[in-house]
């Protein structure tokens, strides 16, 4: 029988652990299928988070560095610099890069690191159970906000694309989703995209990822993608901040 499909080279063998319905599956394989269409696998070096994707040195088929929570763009600024013919990348949630490693991506991107982040919102902490992340949402459950994030106190969920596109060494933003068929393919041509900026030497690239976190936001894998539609993306418009043509 013919093959009509099969698992990108850019991946592994080894079998995700991620929950049901996560999109953090999506997300990597994208990865990989870009790495291995731009050629690029065999001299890329990506810098796994911590937190549900900490485990992704283990997932993509290149070389690997894990990083404490929140410092993956520091790493990579010191992989990158050393090795600067390599492609490098961060792949990192939103309390690591919008939380605890919110100096560490605004000062990389000021400085204008020419490697690309990866940048995995799914607007709470997946793998510590659920607190409240900077990204969660007005009147979204979070184990630390049980009644519901309030501004009074939380203030208002942080937009970090629209941020990190103020800052000229950021020479491509672009926030995807991956809730459905056209949002994935959009987002592949985003995170295509964003690794020839760096190819071409241009700067700091970031792709902002909507992403599902069934387990914690207490929906089923279905409901979620619904979720991440109807409320996440009014919040967090699509498109894209900052391309290069633009950027200087
Ligand atoms: C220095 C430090 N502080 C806190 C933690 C605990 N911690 C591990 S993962 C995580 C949050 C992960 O959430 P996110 O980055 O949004 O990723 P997700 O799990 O949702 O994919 C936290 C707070 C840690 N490991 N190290
Ligand atoms: S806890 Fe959430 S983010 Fe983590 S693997 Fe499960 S669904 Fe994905």
């Amino acid at each position: 029988m013919a093959i009509v499909y099969s698992k990108t080279e850019g991946l592994t063998d080894k079998q995700f652990h991620y929950c049901p319905g996560c999109t953090h599956g999506i997300i990597h394989k994208l990865v990989g299928e870009v790495l291995v269409e731009l050629g690029v696998l065999g001299k890329t070096v990506g810098v796994a988070p911590v937190g549900c994707s900490v485990l992704a040195y283990d997932y993509f088929n290149c070389d690997m560095h894990e990083a404490a929570h929140g410092r993956a763009p520091a790493v990579a600024t010191g992989i990158k610099r050393v090795l600067p013919d390599n492609v490098v990348f961060t792949y990192q949630g939103d309390g690591d890069l919008a939380s605890i490693g919110t100096a560490e991506i605004i000062h990389a991107a000021h400085r204008g690191e020419k490697f690309t982040t990866i940048f995995v919102n799914n607007a709470i902490y997946g793998m510590t159970g659920g607190q409240m992340a900077p990204t969660t949402l007005i009147g979204q459950k979070a184990t630390t906000a049980p009644l519901g994030r309030e501004v009074a106190t939380a203030g208002m969920p942080l937009r970090m694309s629209e941020m990190l596109a103020t800052i000229d060494g950021a020479v491509f933003v672009e926030r995807c989703t991956v809730h459905n068929v056209a949002g994935i393919r959009k987002t592949k041509k985003a995170i295509k995209k964003a690794f020839e900026v760096q190819l071409e030497g241009k700067g700091f690239g970031i792709v902002e990822v909507l992403s599902t976190c069934p387990t914690n936001w207490g929906l089923t894998p279905v409901e979620s993608l619904k979720w991440l539609e109807e409320n996440m993306i009014p919040y967090y418009p699509l498109g894209n901040f900052r391309t290069p043509e633009e950027g200087k």
